[in-house]
């Protein structure tokens, strides 16, 4: 295996022999043998100018399931790559077996699991196989974004809305990143068409859950627990979140979510429900002591998931592209969800202990902000808000990410921080105060929820009339660990953002050239100590 995909990877070498989130040597080779097909498909689906939607889903789902802590289960990858290259010879039967001369990927098959196994083993398969590190280096950005460009397109798709560019685009990428005759300049290039078509999918995924569930609006969370028994609910699937409490409905079951399901609660649609009971815990990293105490079965929608303790492992269930071999999961049956095993196992277990108490408040996604635009716009010409820092992005498990607590502990009074995904519980409790009646941690909702931030810089900056975004009074300190945070920082770039800085530390991926580049045009940075930090961004 070699995987450095997320910013816990092994520095400087990679994961070789297991990943540090657990992921172990096969399902790693199998993951790169999904892409693999992921390649072959598209390549021939672009060849005999054939498609559906059963491969864009398929594609989709297959990207998605290959993200950082998403799917750990090596038989459930054996599955889906047999099921690719299925998809992929029905598309090559429409040019009745004359497809001309074609690249392994599209050719390679196998009967057994074990000519699986081999296949994903060999050099061929491995995203190391590109010697010109600058080369690989861009055809691997470009990847994970793609994976994190699936995750949100595999949501607004639950969610009834979808988009045949962004599927072409996709299948038009991995083409490309497979294509030895693209030049470093055409792989930067799409590098930053690939930024383009993460803005249009976060904007897909904000139109769908605010069409649904209505606009995110002030909300406080509660942070404590309540008597009956619950269940927990983690990931970023608004669907399952629906679903989940429909079926808990007058059961005597309360609902919370953890992590990156916090969220939910600053939808309208959601607050009608009385057992919806509040948030529970933190960012995904603390599920093995927050699991365990939680006592009820916990439901995870997407990642994060961690290979989960004894202690619970019984009642911790995964649906849609999540596995973990030996967990429960849930199937989607004509199109719907039964929760009913995972309400009866409630039903039997003793209700959560108390981890703390008291509310956060969330909901400022770009409906809330623009309500109150007047308010933020008065407040900044009056000079009570002097800077915004956008703290979006993810949280890590390691140490050095309490960098961000620091940092928001020291930012002066009179700034403001503008946050989305799991990366504001470095700092979402810490009571920071307010600057006339606005909270100093403005949280939008999930990591895709930093579409939310891009719209409202990008208003500022219409109603300031000023003629570039980086006028704003607005600095970009973002934390990443997963794809999806690599999706939303060529966002950013596509927007034009320049000055973002990334840390704990910059992409392992990046090579030092590719690197320089992003430093160059986009003055792409990393970070230092708090102090420096600070002084940097407040231009002292
Ligand atoms: Fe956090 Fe994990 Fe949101 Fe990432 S819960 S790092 O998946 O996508 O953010
Ligand atoms: Fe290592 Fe991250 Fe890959 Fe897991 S996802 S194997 S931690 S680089």
């Amino acid at each position: 295996m070699y995987c450095n995909q997320c910013q816990e990877t092994v520095k400087g070498t990679g994961c070789v022999k297991v990943g540090v989130c657990g992921k172990k040597d096969n399902v790693a080779n199998l993951q790169d043998l999904l892409i693999y097909t992921l390649k072959g498909i598209s390549y021939v689906s672009e060849k005999t100018g054939e498609n559906n939607g059963a491969i864009d889903r398929y594609i989709v789902d297959s990207l998605f399931a290959s993200v950082t802590n998403t799917n750990f289960d090596d038989k459930y990858l054996i599955e889906n790559v047999k099921e690719g290259l299925k998809l992929r010879d029905s598309l090559k039967s429409k040019c009745g077996g004359n497809c001309g001369q074609l690249p392994d990927f599209a050719t390679w098959n196998a009967k057994t699991d074990l000519e699986i196994l081999e296949k994903s083993n060999s050099k061929e398969v491995s995203l190391q196989a590109t010697e010109n590190e600058d080369i690989r280096a861009l055809r691997v950005t470009t990847l994970y974004g793609l994976k994190g460009i699936a995750a949100y397109l595999h949501h607004a798709m639950v969610l009834g809305e979808n988009s045949g560019e962004i599927h072409k685009f996709i299948k038009k990428a991995l083409i490309d990143i497979s294509d030895d005759s693209k030049s470093a300049d055409e792989l930067t290039a799409l590098v930053l068409e690939t930024g383009k078509y993460a803005v249009d999918t976060m904007a897909l995924l904000d139109k769908a859950n605010t069409t649904k569930y209505g606009n995110p609006e002030i909300t406080e969370v509660d942070i404590g627990v309540r008597e009956n028994p619950g269940i927990l609910i983690s990931g970023h699937d608004l669907k399952d979140m629906e679903d989940l409490l429909e079926q808990t409905k007058g059961t005597g079951i309360d609902v919370y979510t953890h992590s990156e399901m916090l969220p939910a609660h600053y939808y309208p649609e959601f607050k009608k429900y009385e057992h919806f009971a509040g948030n529970y815990g933190g960012s995904w990293y603390k599920q093995k002591t927050e699991f365990e105490s939680f006592n009820g079965p916990i439901l995870m929608t997407t990642n994060c998931i961690v290979p989960p303790a004894d202690s619970y492992v019984d009642r911790i269930y995964t649906t849609g592209v999540v596995g973990y071999p030996g967990l429960k999961y849930i199937p989607t049956v004509n199109g719907k969800k039964d929760f009913s095993e995972v309400i009866e196992q409630a039903k039997k277990c003793p209700s959560p202990v108390e981890l703390e108490t008291g509310k956060i408040v969330g909901g400022f996604a770009h409906n809330q902000v623009l309500a109150l635009a007047d308010k933020v716009v008065d407040a900044v010409k009056s000079g009570a808000i002097k800077k915004f820092f956008v703290m979006a992005g993810c949280d890590g498990r390691n140490s050095d990410r309490e960098y961000y607590t620091e940092f928001a502990k020291n930012l002066p009074k009179d700034t403001v921080i503008l946050t989305a995904g799991c990366a504001k519980y470095r700092y979402n409790k810490l009571n920071l105060g307010d600057i006339g009646g606005i909270p100093r941690v403005l949280d939008a909702g999930q990591c895709n929820d930093c579409y939310s931030l891009a719209v409202i810089a990008l208003k500022l900056k219409e109603v300031f009339e000023l003629d570039d975004i980086n006028k704003l009074p607005i600095a970009f300190n973002i934390a990443w660990y997963e794809q999806k945070a690599v999706a939303v920082l060529l966002a950013l770039l596509y927007l034009g953002i320049k000055n973002i800085h990334v840390g704990p530390t910059l992409p392992e991926f990046l090579s030092p050239n590719v690197a320089k580049v992003l430093i160059d045009k986009f003055e792409l940075g990393g970070i230092s100590s708090v102090e420096e930090d600070m002084k940097m961004f407040l231009g002292e």
